[in-house]
């Protein structure tokens, strides 16, 4: 879509980029040579497949934690939860979670390529929201349940009852509510959590590394993705005029009745269950797709204008509270424990130059 874009007129300096080291090599990236990322149904039957094997495979890998560091964590895919838990109060409802969700996403990414064979030019998949409609999103290449599906809906729960988001303020169930019973990721075990939104305010318990296994439960809401998710949503969302307006409307600091859900969280809630994890979502997979839709999103309303660019608003504290984090800048430092290198913001600002090469298709 915009392949334009991405033709950087950057032939000249090809000589002198050889020279440095790759990561922070200015390498001509080009809609040939990137990586694509898309749509989850706009895959071929052999990419989902690729996708789900190579999931599995991130699911086999060691953890890089120390025996009995994070008794939870079995496997790398696994770690990838941990890291996500023990940062989670700094990553969300401030500067610098569009920043660290999108270099996440891409240390995700590196492994299935590196060394889980996942084919090279081949990225991520996302979720559209906007493609699907809450009668439709359950039958969709990827909930059907189906061989080439991340797995189900949960099974329905006829005890299920509303969600208290934030004290007050309700949301109707959805049409899951058990176990994943069909599809790839059928009877996944899950680990960590659940834990409370109160620990937003509050800290983890200290027992937060311990495991609570279970199976992997969904709750598809139509409630929520036929009233967040639409199309009228996203556009105000692109309309945006400075990055403090989209992250409120992305991912607003407080949830109300009147409508202060955001697409991200949306997102979150009509999976439901684990995904609805403040901080242990990263367990379901279609954290990863919901996320990749995030930093599309992102990246298109960084690409309508330039001025956007390096542009930042909040600390590196959940909820901005004044004081205790500075206001994020080009050299705010993100963390990625046992996953990948530290990174700063201003790295991390272009998905098609620098240390990265993808494009959204
Ligand atoms: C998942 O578990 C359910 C209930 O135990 C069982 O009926 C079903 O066959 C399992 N599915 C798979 C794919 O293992
Ligand atoms: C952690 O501690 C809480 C409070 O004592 C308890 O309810 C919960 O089951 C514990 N979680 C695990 C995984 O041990
Ligand atoms: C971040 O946005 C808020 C809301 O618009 C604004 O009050 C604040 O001054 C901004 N912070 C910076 C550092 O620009
Ligand atoms: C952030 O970095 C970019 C690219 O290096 C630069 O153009 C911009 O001026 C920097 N912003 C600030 C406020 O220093
Ligand atoms: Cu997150």
């Amino acid at each position: 879509m915009k392949i334009t874009s991405l033709v950087l007129s950057s032939l000249s300096v090809l000589p002198l980029a050889s020279a440095l080291p790759a990561t922070r090599r200015q390498a001509s990236c080009t809609a040939a040579n990137a990586i694509q990322r898309k749509e989850y149904s706009d895959l071929t039957t052999d990419e989902k497949l690729a996708f789900i094997s190579a999931v599995k495979c991130v699911q086999s890998l060691p953890s890089r934690f120390a025996p009995g560091e994070i008794p939870a964590s079995e496997n790398l895919f696994d770690d990838f939860t941990a890291v996500h838990i023990d940062l989670s109060l700094s990553i969300h409802l401030s500067g610098t979670f569009l920043s660290w969700h999108r270099e996440y996403l891409r240390l995700l990414e590196t492994v299935m390529h590196e060394q889980c064979g996942y084919p090279a030019g081949l990225g991520i998949p996302y979720w559209q929201w906007t493609k699907y409609s809450a009668a439709t999103l359950e039958l969709s290449p990827i909930f059907d349940g189906s061989e080439t599906s991340l797995g189900s809906n949960g099974s329905p729960d006829p005890n299920g009852k509303p969600y208290e988001l934030t004290p007050g303020v309700f949301v109707p169930h959805g049409t899951g509510g058990l176990c994943v019973e069909r599809g790839p990721f059928a009877n996944t075990t899950v680990r960590f959590g659940p834990y409370p939104n109160s620990a937003i305010l509050t800290g983890l318990p200290a027992n937060w590394t311990q495991p609570n296994p279970r199976c992997l439960t969904r709750d598809i809401n139509p409630t929520i993705i036929g009233g967040f998710l639409n199309a009228a949503r996203i556009a105000q969302l692109q309309a945006s005029e400075n990055i403090a307006v989209f992250q409120e409307r992305l991912t607003p600091n407080t949830a109300t009745a009147s409508g202060g859900l955001g697409a991200h969280r949306s997102g979150h809630i009509a999976i439901g269950m684990p995904m609805m994890d403040f901080f242990a979502s990263p367990q379901d997979i279609v954290f990863f797709l919901h996320h990749a839709e995030v930093d599309r999103q992102w990246s298109m309303w960084q690409d309508a204008d330039e001025s956007r660019r390096f542009s930042y608003n909040g600390t590196s504290t959940v909820l901005n509270p004044v004081g205790v984090t500075p206001e994020v800048s080009n050299s705010t430092v993100i963390t990625f424990g046992v996953l990948g290198d530290d990174m700063t913001l201003e790295e991390v600002a272009y998905i098609n130059q620098g240390r990265y090469c993808y494009q959204y298709v």
